[in-house]
């Protein structure tokens, strides 16, 4: 799943594709380097973000989601938390939506995904991006995002929503220290027992800061080597900026691993 952010504050792209028709350029290189969903957010959920209202959401994400659908056929998803969003870009050709917030900010957003029957993210988040990072506190960081995410998952099949279509996301940084998230990541498994398919997004987070000391256009390595421990543990969605490094190590990985989401192709003459 690549990210494309149009966004002036996101932490490690703000600003980059704010402009429509860079967002979409961005988004269709980034298919071209082997990302098979894009998933396009207006509002940064960074730490300390400043909500933003539905009008300049749709603003930035529409003319985005238009452009793409115009010019690939990978599905699109719409990283929102607004059904008022999530609505308009559904009718523009968006077939997933990723809430950050599981359904538990807009009271219509499971009701509108029950009805038109798309793909959902539920992720886990504690506190709202503003204030997340304060002082998160966990008894058993996994055992409580397993019992969150069984409870979302149980409320938005009571709103409509085909159990089939809904994936699921430990929310990497949403609420959560350094050791939170090396603990998620370590037990990520555990959360297979739900049933369904894991997101993992830890892309250039700053979990990956803490450990390396790179700032987030240097944190390649720790993306990498996240993601391709996230596939082991049995995550099969990847939420990445850098798709084709991400990509290619997710390829070689599966193939170590004897599974069968790669496929043979031919390297180029002479190499
Ligand atoms: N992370 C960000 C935004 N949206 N959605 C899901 N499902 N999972 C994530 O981990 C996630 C997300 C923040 O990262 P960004 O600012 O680079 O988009």
């Amino acid at each position: 799943m690549g990210i494309v952010n149009v966004t002036p504050d996101s932490f490690s792209d703000g600003g980059l594709f704010l402009d429509p028709d860079s967002a979409v350029a961005h988004g269709l290189a980034l298919v071209g380097d082997g990302a098979d969903i894009l998933d396009v957010g207006g509002e940064s959920t960074r730490p300390g973000a400043e909500a933003v209202d539905a009008r300049a959401e749709l603003e930035r994400v529409m003319p985005v989601i238009t452009g793409l659908r115009a010019g690939t056929s990978v599905p699109l998803s719409i990283d929102t938390s607004k059904a008022a969003v999530a609505t308009a870009a559904l009718d523009g050709g968006a077939a997933i939506v990723n809430d950050v917030t599981a359904f538990r900010a807009d009271p219509e957003m499971a009701a509108l995904c029950g009805e038109r029957g798309c793909e959902v993210v539920l992720m886990h988040m504690q506190g709202r991006p503003r204030t997340m990072q304060l002082d998160p506190v966990y008894e058993d960081v996994v055992d409580e995002v397993r019992a969150f995410l069984a409870e979302r998952i149980e409320a938005a099949v009571a709103e409509g929503v085909d159990e089939n279509r809904i994936w699921i996301d430990p929310g990497i940084g949403f609420g959560k220290t350094l050791e939170h998230n090396l603990e998620l990541l370590r037990r990520l498994g555990e959360l297979r027992g739900l049933g369904r398919p894991i997101v993992i997004g830890t892309s250039r987070k700053r979990f990956l800061g803490a450990i390396s000391g790179r700032g987030p256009d240097q944190r390649l390595g720790g993306s990498v080597a996240s993601n391709v421990l996230a596939l082991a543990a049995g995550a099969e969605v990847f939420r990445v900026h850098d798709v084709p490094a991400v990509r290619q190590a997710l390829d070689v990985a599966e193939a170590l691993l004897g599974r069968r989401g790669w496929r043979r192709v031919s390297s180029p003459a002479g190499s």
